[in-house]
């Protein structure tokens, strides 16, 4: 692969030449380039004009095969926005985007005010909620592809400490239930923003009124494929109420307040690629054991405190309410992405996603995002039941490590050819592969970009694979 020190943009030398790859390739290529703002990619230049924190790391893995060096920047900018607290907010605005054509815009978060004492940055501004934490894995993978551009440009030497303050923070200020999880305190930073797993904490809150904000998101979206006005209206009074707080996270003040199992399972693959992130800077302030201990002790939590064995799957549990919810969304397989699992669990949630409720191999094409035979299943509805590219990338990469290769190839496939059939849809109908969302969204083309080229990778993923295996394939 060639790369220039500017990041420009550099085809890769190792193009696919098969169907879809090279298809998906090209296409993929073509949305990346098209989203890249100079310093950062957008999810999509109409419905999400600034930089989103988990698109970022999953954009960051497709780029890095493009040119690391902008894969890096990608981290970076992000990173620049983190606030003193460690945290890293969902989104950084880009002040060049007129306030309308995002709600909520800054003017709505007020984040170098309001964050101040949480520590904000001032010459920025972003939200104060955060996203899943992907980015010591992304971290570590875009060094992966090119390490000796990542050392000349310091990049792990510098981003270290920053993924160490925001996993610091998560499992230190987050962990409201006081079991060693990290606790979200808005459906935004679930990434999964409408999941009828919000449905029972949500509805303790009460709405904004209707007519208080202009939902931007219907000038460009489907309202079909959309939350609901009165989810928005709580999405809404949950912020501002955070927000009016100054951001603070004490114990007892937040009217939402949930554990799920994506979450705290992409916090620990972080945890393990802090590992060998520590490992490659080989100094004394970076210790890889303290990073093991803390990921195979968080496995310990997650498998303790929302591990269903009657399911087949994790749940998400109420903190506030201290009762676990009974509804079974994708997340709860997104623990397979772990190589410390007991091999039971593993190997039940590898019969659930083909099972009846998600119907791999059946009726499903790809992972739905909710079960399928649960009336609030809904195939257009954002989170509500159709596939996303980055959940479906997870659970590939989850099939591989626990040595379920020929699922894991199955739906490689699937997902290069609904890629590329949907025009790199932001979601798409689970068994139809119809196109839902936005278009040229570009997680989707990152990932689908990382699958058509990643063979290469599985080798070595696969020596690592086990339950008591260190690492979680970020090799
Ligand atoms: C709110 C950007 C983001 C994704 C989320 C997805 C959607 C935002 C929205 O878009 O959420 O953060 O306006 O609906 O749910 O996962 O990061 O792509």
């Amino acid at each position: 692969m060639r790369h220039s020190p500017s990041g420009a943009h550099v085809e890769s030398a190792a193009q696919p030449r098969s169907f879809p790859s090279s298809l998906a390739y090209d296409g993929a290529r073509r949305v990346l380039s098209g989203n890249w703002t100079g310093s950062s990619t957008v999810p999509s230049r109409a419905l999400y004009p600034h930089q989103w924190s988990w698109d970022s790391a999953f954009i960051a893995i497709g780029l890095r095969h493009l040119s690391p060096a902008r894969a890096q920047r990608e981290l970076e900018t992000l990173f620049a926005a983190q606030w003193s607290d460690g945290r890293v907010p969902h989104i950084v605005f880009n002040p060049e985007i007129p306030l309308e054509a995002y709600f909520p815009s800054p003017d709505f978060w007020r984040s170098s005010t309001a964050g101040d004492k949480a520590g904000a940055p001032a010459s920025v501004e972003t939200s104060g909620v955060v996203q899943p934490p992907v980015h010591a894995l992304a971290a570590w993978l875009v060094h992966r592809a090119d390490p000796a551009v990542s050392a000349r440009r310091g990049f792990l030497r510098r981003l270290y400490p920053r993924l160490v303050a925001w996993q610091r923070y998560l499992t230190e200020a987050r962990d409201l239930g006081g079991h060693g999880l990290a606790a979200i305190v808005h459906p935004w930073e679930s990434g999964m923003d409408n999941s009828p797993c919000w449905d029972a904490p949500l509805s303790r809150i009460t709405p904004a009124a209707s007519g208080s904000f202009h939902r931007a998101d219907l000038d460009h979206g489907c309202r079909a494929d959309r939350p609901t006005d009165l989810d928005y209206g709580r999405y809404v009074r949950l912020a501002e109420s955070y927000r009016d707080r100054g951001y603070e996270d004490r114990p007892g003040t937040h009217p939402f307040a949930v554990e799920d199992p994506a979450f705290n399972a992409l916090l620990i693959a972080s945890e393990y690629a802090l590992a060998d992130i520590a490992a490659a800077l080989g100094d004394e302030a970076a210790d890889p054991a303290e990073h093991l201990l803390r990921a195979e002790s968080l496995t310990w939590a997650l498998v303790a405190r929302l591990w269903s064995e009657q399911e087949g799957l994790f749940l998400c549990h109420d903190v506030l309410a201290d009762e676990r919810l009974p509804q079974r969304s994708a997340a709860g397989l997104v623990p397979l992405v772990l190589p410390g699992l007991p091999r039971e669990v593993a190997a039940a949630l590898l019969r659930t996603a083909r099972g009846p409720r998600f119907g791999l191999g059946g009726p499903a094409r790809m992972v739905p995002s909710y079960d399928l035979t649960d009336g609030c299943f809904d195939p257009a509805r954002y989170w509500r039941g159709p596939a996303w590219f980055n959940v479906n990338w997870l659970l590939e990469r989850g099939m591989r490590l626990h040595g379920a290769e020929p699922a894991a190839d199955a739906l490689r496939a699937e997902m290069l050819r609904a890629a590329v059939s949907s025009n790199f849809a932001e979601y798409v109908d689970p068994c139809t592969g119809k196109a839902r969302g936005t278009r040229d969204f570009s997680w989707t083309a990152a990932l689908v970009l990382d699958l058509a080229l990643a063979k290469d990778d599985q080798a070595a993923r696969a020596g690592r694979a086990g339950p008591a295996a260190a690492g979680v394939g970020a090799h």
